[in-house]
């Protein structure tokens, strides 16, 4: 039920207006004259106020108000109490219209569920949102070079998998760095490398990178690590490309790294930057640091590409998850409501 209160100089006025705004089957529930708000009421000024009410059922909502109308939001608590954890975890305005959307199909007029938030449905919708990727964990050998832009955690990330790969499952990994631009990140590639027990090569152009790649052949699992370069940056992304070219496709996994702390503006940028080396899926990266969670969705709706992994710390090996939706989705749900 809605029950507003509507303002005209005369009482005809003033249920038009009503008419107009809840439609024919509203209820009127008083109608008085009052004193005008402001100064005009202050030297006696008066209106009439038609105070009137509407029930809302799924079909009202679908014909008469579309449910993304603020008034009507704000009416409905359930719908209400979605809207303010999405706006709380930065979801994309549209999504946030979308999974309203969503809900009151769900409930399908429900009334009760329009009151009260059904946590469990509320929570399958996220989860819908959240794409994950299927098989993050390859059997077969495969390479998997990291993009990104800078300080995402690329590098991090990939010593994170060559440990896990390595030391957990056992298997021969290699490492090959394209980031031409830092010495200093070489060199500490390296120490890792020795640490792991693990080969480290540098490839400073296309024909290095192929000779490279046929040598790490045998390898189970190679991983290619790439500079953060500013987004603007196409000449680096052109080469990378080069890179990537000689690798067959079905032996190859582009992960875009990106960090749940930014903005979605910049991921956006990020996305039409790299989207031409065919990124197969993302990795969430720094989720410990961020303060909300809507990266997990605006990420993988907007880029259309699964999530594998999620990061959350900077220790190594660990501080690193296989992507579950189910999991996420709880994890977002949780948050969402204790921070109300
Ligand atoms: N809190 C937190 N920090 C992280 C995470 N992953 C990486 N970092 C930190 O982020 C910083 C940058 O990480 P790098 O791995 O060097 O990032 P990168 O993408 O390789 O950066 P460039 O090589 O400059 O492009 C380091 O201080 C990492 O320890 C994470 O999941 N959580
Ligand atoms: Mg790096």
């Amino acid at each position: 039920m809605i029950v507003k209160k509507f303002y005209g100089r005369t009482v005809e006025e003033t249920i038009k207006k009503v008419r107009e705004n809840l439609g024919e089957d509203a209820t009127l529930l008083l109608v008085q004259k009052v004193k005008k708000k402001g100064l005009k009421g202050l030297f006696g000024a008066t209106e009439i106020e038609v105070t009137a009410a509407k029930e809302i059922s799924f079909e009202i909502q679908e014909k008469v108000i579309p449910p993304h109308r603020e008034d009507v939001i704000s009416e409905l608590p359930a719908l209400y109490k979605i809207k303010k954890i999405l706006k709380e975890e930065e979801v994309n305005d549209e999504i946030i219209s979308n999974v309203i959307s969503s809900y009151i199909e769900a409930v399908g007029g429900n009334k009760l569920k329009l009151q009260e938030l059904d946590m469990n449905i509320f929570e399958s919708l996220i989860k819908g949102l959240i794409k994950t990727e299927k098989d993050q964990n390859p059997i077969g050998k495969f390479c998997a070079i990291f993009i990104g832009p800078p300080g995402v955690g690329k590098t991090t990330t990939i010593l994170k998998l060559a440990s896990y790969y390595a030391l957990e499952e056992n298997r021969d990994v290699a490492i090959v760095t394209t980031d031409i631009y830092r010495s200093g990140a070489i060199e500490q590639l390296k120490i890792y490398g020795r640490i792991l027990n693990v080969p480290i090569e540098v490839a400073f152009n296309a024909r290095e990178f192929e000779r490279i790649i046929r040598k790490f052949e045998s390898k189970d699992v190679v991983l290619i690590d790439s500079a953060g370069r500013s987004k603007r940056d196409v000449e680096y992304v052109e080469l990378l490309r080069k890179f990537i070219y000689v690798i067959p496709a079905q032996k190859l996994k582009t992960y875009l790294v990106m960090s749940a702390v930014d903005n979605f503006k910049y991921i956006k940028e990020i996305y039409e930057t790299y989207k031409v080396l065919y990124p197969t899926s993302v990795i969430v990266s720094k989720l410990d640091e961020s303060v909300s969670l809507g990266n997990l969705i605006n990420i993988p709706v907007y880029t259309k590409l699964p999530i594998s992994y999620v990061t959350n710390g900077q220790n190594i090996p660990g501080d690193i998850e296989i992507a579950r939706n189910d999991k996420l989705a709880s994890l977002f749900v949780k948050k969402g409501v204790n921070s109300r």
